[in-house]
């Protein structure tokens, strides 16, 4: 699989993606001299024609300057009219202060835009008065208007309450605050890393960061520093006023992209395709002295594309159609029946690497058990009733990484409840048994899938990648990324499985499974400075 990691450092991510003439960029953030985070955070960079095979270039942005000597932290790319890249990223100034920097690349004819210089006037925009010094980062990429400003978000807090400050800018180097933020919600703590783009109503394209009007919402996404967690919101945007407005109330059962491991994301619009693409943070669940020993630590998540429901109340996110370039050895089969309380080894496949898709076919529903309503948080009642936990539909799904004997596995399964009179589907991520090893974060995900099982099959696709597993449930409705590292299910000696622990028998109605081939990361090569 494709993952852009660094070999020997720290890594942690919320890039500033970008596609500039035929290039993909990655930005993130790393530390070139250990494998945890510290005071001395660089830009790194990565380079790819097609979002799989990367090539790490010279680091992007150092620490160097009064305004960011203490640290270059995260920001975003925009490309200016003219198709011209630019920088927004926080500095940690020389007062120890979060002030906004701009960068520009040194040679717009280099392809890979290998250098970047930081305009002399820096910061373009300081600390807001009233705000604490290490309260005030992570701009976005810009957009713009009809009235020719362009404008960007700043992450904050302010005793608490999450803001997303608005600054507006008609030349990119002087930038003014908006009077009333774009949003704030009491009691959230700081919102790191926000995104703010929109989405088309009716249509599974992405859409550039300026487009505005009726046929688009606006996704406002904010990562909650306390939790780690990335949420967003669905709203409507008018520049008029600065007024975005939520189509429902900002709190923490609010819509997260995965809920899982996965933070400080950031999508980009990529015109080659058309496509909103977004791409996230994914720490480790080990412990500081396991990065230490194998010398690195965080990774991104596989690059997915995302769009607005039809239902026009959440997105829906999806592996990038690229990972088919990485396909070898397809398995399928359909209409399988799987007993209670049995398994149907996937074979044929490297589970230690693989994308697996399976759908479930489910028939006397009306069996269901009531959903508990005691327990209303997803995640508390997927680690109440683990992956052994008999329920009528469900447990059932995938067993991954597992090994021969199934004492390691991750499972990825769903359970079905009836609730009044519709049915609920819950899905889970239970690392609990990932690993035989001791200190490790094994914390059970969970969250509910919207869809129907009386109308629709329950899907599941999931891609694994030795200690990282991206689930995407209901059709990419619900996703969860763990992190595990198991100790026998390693290598060929990973095995993958469906799995029933519910009394009631489902139908695997069709499974494809493919070996995922290693992708080209992180090899040096001379890459030649055609000129453009
Ligand atoms: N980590 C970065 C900040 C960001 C946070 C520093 C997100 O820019 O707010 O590496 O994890």
């Amino acid at each position: 699989m494709s993952r852009v990691l660094t070999n020997d450092g720290s890594m942690n991510m919320h890039p500033g993606p970008m596609y500039y003439n035929g290039v993909y960029h990655l930005f993130f953030q790393y530390n070139p001299f250990g494998p945890l985070f510290s005071n001395q955070i660089y830009w790194a960079h990565s380079v790819s024609h097609d979002l799989i095979n990367w090539t790490p270039l010279d680091l992007a942005i150092a620490p160097t300057e009064p305004f960011d000597i203490n640290s270059c932290w995260s920001g975003s790319a925009t490309i200016l009219p003219g198709n011209k890249p630019v920088i927004l990223y926080t500095g940690i100034n020389s007062d120890n202060q979060q002030v906004q920097n701009l960068a520009i690349p040194k040679n717009l004819s280099d392809p890979y835009l290998r250098e970047w210089v930081k305009y002399t006037g820096n910061p373009v925009v300081k600390l807001p008065d009233g705000i604490q010094p290490d309260d005030f980062r992570d701009p976005t990429t810009a957009w713009l208007t009809d009235d020719g400003k362009w404008r960007i978000i700043v992450g904050s807090q302010k005793d608490k309450t999450g803001i997303a400050f608005l600054y507006q800018s008609e030349d990119f180097i002087n930038w003014t605050k908006y009077d009333s933020p774009l949003l704030k919600v009491e009691g959230t703590g700081i919102w790191e890393c926000p995104d703010f783009f929109p989405v088309w109503v009716d249509s599974m394209n992405g859409v550039d960061t300026s487009v505005l009007g009726p046929k688009v919402r606006h996704v406002l996404k904010v990562g909650l520093f306390d939790y780690a967690r990335d949420y967003y919101m669905i709203g409507n945007y008018s520049p008029a006023k600065e007024n975005y407005v939520p189509q429902s109330e900002f709190t923490l059962g609010t819509l997260r992209y995965d809920y899982g491991k996965y933070y400080a994301s950031k999508s980009f619009f990529d015109p080659v395709k058309n496509r909103r693409i977004l791409m996230a943070w994914v720490n480790e669940s080990d412990s500081e002295a396991d990065d230490i020993a194998k010398g690195w630590s965080g990774l991104h998540s596989f690059p997915r594309s995302l769009w607005l429901d039809q239902n026009q109340k959440q997105l829906i996110q999806w592996p990038i159609e690229e990972i088919e370039l990485l396909h070898e050895n397809e398995v399928s089969f359909e209409d399988k029946k799987l007993e209670a309380g049995s398994t149907q080894e996937i074979e044929g496949i490297t589970a230690s690497q693989a994308d697996v898709k399976i759908s479930f076919k489910l028939t006397n529903l009306e069996e269901a058990e009531e959903l508990d309503h005691s327990v209303v948080d997803p995640q508390l009642i997927c680690s109440a009733k683990d992956a052994s936990t008999k329920g009528k539909f469900g447990p059932f799904g995938l067993l991954a990484l597992a090994s021969s004997d199934l004492t390691e596995q991750t499972a990825i399964f769903f359970r079905i409840y009836k609730s009044s009179e519709r049915y609920v589907v819950l899905m889970c991520s239970d690392q609990s048994r990932s690993s035989t090893r001791n200190g490790l974060d094994k914390t059970t995900y969970g969250a509910f899938v919207d869809i129907d099982p009386k109308q629709e099959e329950i899907s599941l696709r999931t891609l694994v990648d030795h200690s990282i597993v991206e689930s995407f449930g209901g059709g990419g409705k619900t996703c969860i990324t763990s992190r595990v590292y198991p100790t026998f299910a390693i290598g060929d000696d990973a095995h993958l499985f469906a799995f029933n622990n519910g009394t009631e028998s489902v139908v695997i109605s069709k499974l494809s499974a493919w070996s995922v081939k290693k992708a080209r990361i992180n090899i040096e090569e001379t890459i030649s400075c055609t000129s453009h």
